[in-house]
């Protein structure tokens, strides 16, 4: 039997997802790519699901695509490399950062390539501190993809962005912390207890609102501040109107622990 290239186990309200490829550091395979796409969207459909972990299994988180699974042969026709992106990775991208919930990245090891950038794609990234961050691609005559030239320079500037696009040297956890690319850089042996305390938080939170918080951050970066200020009137009113925002006030003024559905009605 094969086995699967994506791991899938849900405890409570998370969902943990683990790249399960950890002789190859987890590069990506088209399975690999059916079988994270169909977890997440797993997620996307059960409401009882309020928060989505992802990781690697083995040494690495990932080290992006598999490049002996891309129809690149020595001395061979070069395939379309964008076709690749248009049918994987760009719909992977668009899938985690519209997910109506928090996903957080456990970078468990080396995330290169591909890799680095779907864990910058997630919303909280803890990094072991032995874990490093390495735009690839300059390496092998691409340029860094699955939104890697959108988010470096939006969370380091263009300066550094650059420096890590053409320079392709690993850029270790604490750096990458230091310089605000990932949330938090942590022992090794922390790792997974400071990810599962995050997500045991976010699982009771009123995910609804973290949705729309989501939305709002995500549109700043084309938005000019007039159009932000629409959109969080327009968002407000919608978090204002579900029961979490009913039941978070309600709890405080009772003096109590609120208690969470995460649903939007
Ligand atoms: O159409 C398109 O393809 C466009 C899409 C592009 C998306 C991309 O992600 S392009 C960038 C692809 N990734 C890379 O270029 C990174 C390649 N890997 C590395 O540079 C190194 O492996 C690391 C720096 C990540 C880690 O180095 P190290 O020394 O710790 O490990 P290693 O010995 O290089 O790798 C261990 C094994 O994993 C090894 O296999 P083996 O020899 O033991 O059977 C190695 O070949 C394999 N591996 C690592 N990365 C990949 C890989 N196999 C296939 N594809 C990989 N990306």
């Amino acid at each position: 039997m094969t086995e699967r290239t994506v791991l899938s186990m849900r405890s409570g309200g998370v969902l943990r997802l683990t790249l399960n490829r950890p002789d190859k550091l987890n590069s990506f395979t088209r399975a690999m790519h059916a079988e994270l796409r169909a977890g997440l969207e797993a997620a996307a459909a059960d409401p009882d699901c309020r928060v989505v972990v992802l990781t690697g299994a083995g040494r690495a988180f990932s080290a992006g695509q598999d490049l002996a699974d891309t129809g690149w042969a020595i001395g061979g026709v070069a395939p379309d490399a964008g076709a690749l992106l248009e049918e994987a990775y760009n719909p992977l991208i668009q899938l985690i950062t519209t997910l109506e919930k928090p996903v957080i990245a456990a970078v468990n090891g080396v995330a290169a390539g591909a890799g680095a950038n779907i864990a910058l794609a997630c919303d909280l990234v803890l990094a072991a501190r032995s874990a490093s961050f390495i735009q690839a691609f300059a390496k092998i005559g691409l340029i860094p993809d699955a939104g890697g030239t959108w988010v470096l320079p939006r969370l380091v500037g263009a300066a550094r962005a650059r420096g890590l696009a053409m320079l392709a040297e690993p850029l270790p956890a604490e750096k990458a912390e230091a310089w605000g690319l990932i949330w938090k850089a942590v022992d090794d042996d922390r790792l997974q207890a400071e990810v599962a305390a995050v997500a045991d938080k976010l699982a009771v939170a009123a995910t609804y609102g973290l949705a729309l918080t989501k939305r709002a951050i995500a549109a700043s970066s084309t938005n000019t501040l007039a159009a932000q200020l629409d959109l969080e009137c327009e968002l407000q009113r919608l978090a204002g109107a579900s029961p979490d925002c009913a039941e978070g006030i309600g709890a405080f003024l009772q003096k109590r622990p609120a208690k969470f559905s995460g649903r939007k009605a």
